[in-house]
């Protein structure tokens, strides 16, 4: 589309604005059709970026540059006007100076390329609940991945007028092209010291440069999605997390809407759509990785899946582990970073089937296939934080509600990490403050989906957050101890806190994991109908003996004995460092709510 066919006149200035810094070779203002997604995709084909996939209809193949295969937290920025607005868990810069560096690198980063405009929405268009965003990007990649994981385009425009309010979005990969020259195949980018990736969250905008990978580049996502949104839901009274969303339906029919937050690469998509290993149960997805919800005038709270796609982790994701998840990409689907085999499919680690002859790996290497799907650690096929990006709606278990502009009612919050040792495989909190201090206090194992040195290391990683939030976590915490207060008990969703992660002495994991974490749910959907199945614990409430589902199971009874119990010596030390390592860091601004919890865990554990 034509820029002139744009009638909303703040965009439009802010739109030429930009196009005078980046001085692109054109702009083209997306529309969102199918035919606009081939024909960019057809130019990156024919340019050599993406790699058309014999054995997925209208798939493809990106290999990134091997420095740009995650999220950057270090080059992340909350650039409120106060240091103290972004608080000590965020990186700052003093917005102006942030925007003279920036705009310095902006200047004229888009010599020989596109400018893109894409209108786009988060949410349902004309939900209530949803937003409305622009993102200026100079990567096609960008703008195919864009359409798959929201709502793009002349509808968007059409909801938006010509004086809605939406939230500008600046990307470029920063690598500009002199006269003649070309990518070459190559994956744009820039080096690490010139990445930056800034939220402005007082003029509720984003800037990002340097980085065409994920939620550094598909602006939606984390920067608007979670960034931006959490400080609209701070100031508006509702929230904007890191959550799945799920329909869970008991063998008698009744169901229960339950959200997860754990962090990256910690297990939503896969707990999203999961295939219950009891009978009679079942699991439908909402969402996979976002959840906004606010309260409805019932006095509960509704959750809609902000995104229209899933952006999810390949590696583990086999036909065993998330026969939803390969369903929902065997088609009209962008891989990044996966392996090629010989007859034109994609592989990586965990795929369930060792691959035949060669394989090209997600740098470009061509190397024999070895006879398991598992390779030595530094070795893989695929990068560990390699990703598929396919529609929502080809997911075979996406509940016809999904894009229910009301959103869904939510019964349970659960919260989660990968944890070796100490928590439980489930503890449900004891009150709302309660679910609210374990919320605090999530720790988890150090995925791939970060570019870090303490990948492995457990940190803390309050509400799966940590990299999320865009203001001070302890006014976060306050916010989540006062939505506790908007409403009755018995309307809010109950919080409970699982752990798949348990790991024995020879670090093998000790539950295992997927389908049968239909086993907790279970357990959690009666707890919300506060079935007898129950007893409370120093940490809260535990299963009852026998009341988690074992049928069929393949774990020995100590091993379930382990992870169903208090671990007293191991909460101990975890008090610990909350009080000496943790809750320090938010100074006044800790609600004196979690120290109280904090104090009275304390206190039972003696
Ligand atoms: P993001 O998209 O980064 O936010 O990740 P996510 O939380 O959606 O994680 P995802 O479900 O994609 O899982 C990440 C990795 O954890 C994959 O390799 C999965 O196979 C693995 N995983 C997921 N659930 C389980 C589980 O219950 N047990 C074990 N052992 N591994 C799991
Ligand atoms: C995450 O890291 O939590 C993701 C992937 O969901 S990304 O979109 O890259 O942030
Ligand atoms: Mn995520």
């Amino acid at each position: 589309m034509n820029l002139n066919e744009l009638k909303h006149g703040k965009a439009r200035a802010w739109i030429d604005e930009m196009v005078k810094i980046c001085e692109p070779d054109q702009v083209y203002l997306c529309d969102g059709s199918k035919a606009e997604y081939d024909r960019l995709m057809q130019e990156m084909i024919d340019s050599g970026l993406a790699i058309p996939l014999k054995k997925r209809p209208n798939s493809v193949l990106f290999r990134s540059q091997p420095s740009d295969v995650a999220r950057v937290e270090g080059r992340t920025y909350i650039a409120s006007q106060k240091e103290e607005d972004a608080g000590p868990t965020n990186n700052w810069i003093d917005p102006v100076e942030l925007k003279k560096t920036m705009t310095k690198l902006y200047t004229g980063c888009m010599h020989g390329r596109t400018m893109y405009v894409i209108p786009y929405c988060m949410g349902p268009v004309g939900s209530p609940i949803s937003k409305i965003g622009f993102e200026i990007t100079d990567s096609a990649y960008v703008v195919c991945n864009m359409i798959i994981m929201t709502r793009v385009g002349t509808k968007v425009l059409e909801a938006l007028g010509t004086d809605g309010e939406f939230v500008p979005c600046l990307h470029s990969v920063g690598k500009p092209l002199a006269k003649g020259e070309s990518d070459n195949g190559q994956w744009p980018c820039a080096d690490m010291e010139n990445k930056y990736i800034s939220q402005f969250p007082e003029e509720r905008t984003i800037w990002s440069y340097g980085s065409g990978y994920g939620g550094n580049a598909l602006l939606g996502k984390k920067c608007f999605a979670l960034r931006i949104a959490s400080v609209l839901a701070r100031d508006e009274g509702w929230l904007a997390e890191h959550m799945l969303i799920l329909k869970l339906t008991n063998p008698e029919g009744k169901v229960k809407y339950v959200t997860g937050a754990f962090p990256s690469a910690c297990g939503k998509t896969n707990l999203a759509m999961l295939i219950p290993t009891i009978p009679g149960w079942k699991v439908e997805t909402i969402g996979d990785d976002i959840a906004w919800m606010k309260f409805g005038d019932d006095g509960r709270l509704y959750a809609i899946n902000p995104e229209a796609g899933f952006f999810g982790v390949a590696p583990g994701t086999s036909d065993q582990s998330n026969k939803n998840a390969m369903e929902s990409c065997k088609e009209n689907s962008i891989f990044t970073n996966c392996a090629l085999t010989e007859d034109g499919d994609i592989w990586w680690e965990l795929i369930g089937y060792p691959a035949k002859g060669k394989l090209v790996d997600w740098k470009g290497n061509v190397r024999d296939a070895l006879p398991k799907d598992k390779s030595p650690k530094g070795e893989e096929f695929a990068h560990p934080n390699a990703r598929f990006t396919a529609p929502a709606k080809q997911c075979p278990c996406i509940a016809p509600e999904w894009e229910d502009p009301k959103g869904v009612p939510i019964s349970a919050f659960l919260f989660g990490g990968r944890r070796p040792s100490t928590i439980p495989l489930v503890h449900q909190a004891r009150s709302w403050n309660h679910g609210v201090f374990l919320g605090s206090i999530v720790g988890s194992e150090v995925t791939a989906a970060v570019i870090s040195d303490q990948v492995g290391q457990v940190r803390r990683d309050p509400f799966a957050m940590l990299p999320f939030c865009g203001y001070h976590m302890g006014d976060y915490f306050k916010h989540w101890i006062n939505i506790g207060k908007k409403t009755t008990a018995e309307k809010l969703p109950k919080i409970f806190y699982v752990n798949w992660f348990r790991k024995d002495e020879e670090g093998n994991f000790m539950w295992p994991g997927y389908g049968d974490n239909s086993r907790v749910l279970a357990w959690i959907f009666d707890r919300c109908d506060e079935k007898d199945n129950a007893v409370e614990t120093e940490i809260g409430f535990m299963p009852k003996d026998g009341a988690i589902n074992t049928d069929g199971l393949d774990v020995s009874a100590e091993a379930m004995k382990e992870i169903l119990s208090v671990d007293k010596e191991g909460w101990k030390k975890e008090i610990d460092d909350i009080r000496k390592n943790h809750y320090p860091k938010f100074g006044a601004k800790l609600p004196k709510e979690l120290m109280e919890e904090l104090d009275a865990l304390e206190g039972r554990l003696k």
